[in-house]
């Protein structure tokens, strides 16, 4: 177990910094506020912090449109103050990780400004330009290069009359795809990726790393994908894990990572990903990436008309879904686990209860996440138990993605408003960025000025101050997991077993490592549940439970009240 990897025993935490802690009253948060919570974090135990985008940008996505990769955005703060931040983390022993978003750079970045500026610019190929459909006017609808429909509803495609040819943007209009397939650009970005860690960084998250290599026809032809809504397409086959894409992150890995240092941590946004993926991703003989961030689990409440229709959890599915993770990446590679980014909504609201067992179902989520075998990450208020926005108006959404999928709705029309508004407070990425909830005053203490997101009403009773005064909060729970992480081998490393793979509502499994065997059950309800276990756990010992009165088997059975979650330690002999 000793020669594994430091970061099976660690904890990650992602802070968001625009909705993190605001120092200078304009209502955004930045470095500077970061400076100001240090203690939080070392208080809450994580080893790693991860920051969403602060590079220079126009903010078109909040920050993962960048238009200079090698500095920090005036709303965030000056390079100095990062300095400052890393310097600061690096003294409480936390690790720094930086979001790396290189599949695309902003409209404004330079490299792109270059690129557009005539076909006969030495940056042309920097990025995917192509002609309209043969015998299609350019820039009339449908005469798109392909079919493609962006993550951001509408087509991958933008028309620049300039030049009358298009340009590909997976994701918005004003977030152009870099063209991987030019060694210059891969030069680039590897040259500043050392930038960074010569810095001092610590290693990156890459944002939607699989997407970087595109299925290339003869002639640099691209392809349509299947026709799912109207005139646009399904593009994912030509772009999701590209024929290139191992071939690529080899390359990263040889000019950007060998000979540094070890205690670096590299982790891929993979969505698409399958579990034979994973492995390809994260075997260490293959020189890829540590870890990634895997979208099954995430995706199961998404209904027949997508991430927007959603429809109730089986735990079922989810059970099934991690059991694979798990056991694929037993005995090559690693997981990286988690409920909650800047992309989701807040688990609490979303697989447990926002309302009357805030506190019971937030720490039983906590306690079946961080219990699997991986590296958990915890999203920036999940440890507080912060909830969805519960926003009832189109007014209040500010996210690129949301605005663009409620336009298109609206115009379709097929569904109503209410039904819009319903699945954008279930499911839009805005529920997981309104503020920090520090403390009951007005702003929950996260600014003196007016927040750029609202600050969710809730914030009077859930809030950091109330969580770090009660022993029976979110907060302490997650410290407690976190620590039991650090301290227990068994935690790190032990062979994950599912149990109960059948029951609707009990999630339960066995970590074990050299005889020591942990079991870790939870109720993914509020109506008590008796399962049977072995009867050698009759009697056994609660390491933890979430609630003042813990489950103990006895005669081969155990009762959990609604909510619960409980781990049981049975020692070797
Ligand atoms: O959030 C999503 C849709 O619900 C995903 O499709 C998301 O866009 C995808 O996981 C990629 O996410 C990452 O890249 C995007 C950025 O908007 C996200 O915030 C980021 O996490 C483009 O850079």
């Amino acid at each position: 177990p000793d020669d594994a990897p430091w970061w099976t025993g660690a904890v990650v935490y992602q802070v968001y910094p625009r909705s993190f802690q605001d120092s200078d009253g304009d209502g955004v948060g930045d470095l500077r506020g970061v400076l100001q919570r240090v203690d939080h974090l070392v208080e809450l135990g994580v080893d790693v912090v991860w920051f969403s985008p602060i590079y220079r940008s126009p903010q078109d996505d909040n920050g993962y449109d960048i238009s200079d990769y090698q500095d920090v955005d005036p709303l965030f703060g000056t390079l100095e103050d990062l300095d400052e931040v890393v310097a600061a983390l690096h003294a409480r022993s936390i690790k720094v990780v930086m979001d790396l978003v290189v599949n695309h750079t902003s409209d404004e970045h330079p490299w792109f400004v270059e690129s557009r500026s005539s076909v006969d610019s030495p940056k042309r190929d920097w990025y995917w330009w192509r002609a309209a459909r043969p015998g299609l006017e350019p820039g009339t609808p449908g005469a798109e290069p392909t079919n493609w429909a962006s993550f951001f509803s509408g087509p991958t495609w933008e028309y620049d009359e300039a030049s009358g040819e298009y340009y590909l943007h997976l994701f918005s209009r004003r977030q152009p795809d870099l063209n991987w397939e030019n060694p210059d650009v891969r030069q680039a970005v590897y040259a500043m990726m050392r930038w960074w860690l010569d810095r001092g960084v610590d290693g990156f998250r890459m944002d939607v790393i699989n997407l970087i290599s595109k299925v290339v026809g003869p002639d640099g032809a691209l392809s349509d994908g299947p026709v799912t809504a109207g005139t646009l397409g399904d593009g994912s086959a030509q772009y999701i894990h590209g024929p290139r894409l191992h071939e690529y992150l080899q390359e990263m890995h040889r000019e950007v990572f060998d000979g540094r240092r070890d205690g670096l941590l590299l982790v891929g946004e993979t969505p698409g990903a399958t579990v034979e993926d994973g492995v390809l991703f994260t075997d260490p003989a293959r020189r890829e990436l540590d870890m990634v961030f895997t979208f099954e689990h995430v995706g199961l409440d998404h209904g027949p008309g997508g991430k927007y229709d959603p429809k109730p959890l089986d735990l079922r599915d989810l059970k099934a879904v991690m059991a694979r993770w798990q056991a694929g990446l037993a005995d090559v590679g690693w997981n990286a686990l988690y409920w909650d980014n800047h992309d989701q909504p807040r688990i609490v609201s979303r697989f447990g209860d926002d309302g009357e067992h805030r506190t019971a179902s937030a720490t039983m989520l906590a306690t079946v996440l961080h219990l699997h075998r991986g590296t958990p990450y915890v999203y920036q208020g999940e440890e507080l138990g912060m909830t969805n926005a519960h926003f009832t108006s189109f007014d209040d959404y500010r996210d690129i993605e949301a605005l663009r999928y409620a336009a298109q709705a609206r115009a379709l029309g097929h569904v109503s408003d209410e039904q819009v508004l319903a699945g954008l407070a279930a499911m839009s990425r805005d529920n997981a960025r309104t503020p920090v909830q520090w403390d009951a005053s007005p702003h929950a203490g996260f600014t003196t000025g007016e927040p750029w997101l609202p600050v969710n009403p809730n914030h009077r009773s859930v809030n950091a101050a109330a969580e770090r005064a009660d022993r029976a909060s979110v907060f302490h729970h997650y410290r407690r997991l976190i620590a039991m992480r650090h301290a227990d081998p068994v935690v790190r490393l032990g062979d994950f077993r599912m149990l109960l793979p059948d029951h609707p509502h009990v999630y339960a499994f066995t970590r074990s490592l050299d005889g020591d065997v942990l079991l870790v059950l939870g109720n993914f309800g509020v109506e008590p549940q008796e399962v049977e276990v072995d009867d050698a756990w009759d009697g056994a010992v609660v390491v933890l439970g979430n609630l003042a009165e813990h489950a103990v088997p006895a005669a081969g059975r155990v009762r959990l009240a609604g909510w619960e979650a409980v781990v049981l330690r049975r020692a070797a002999g």
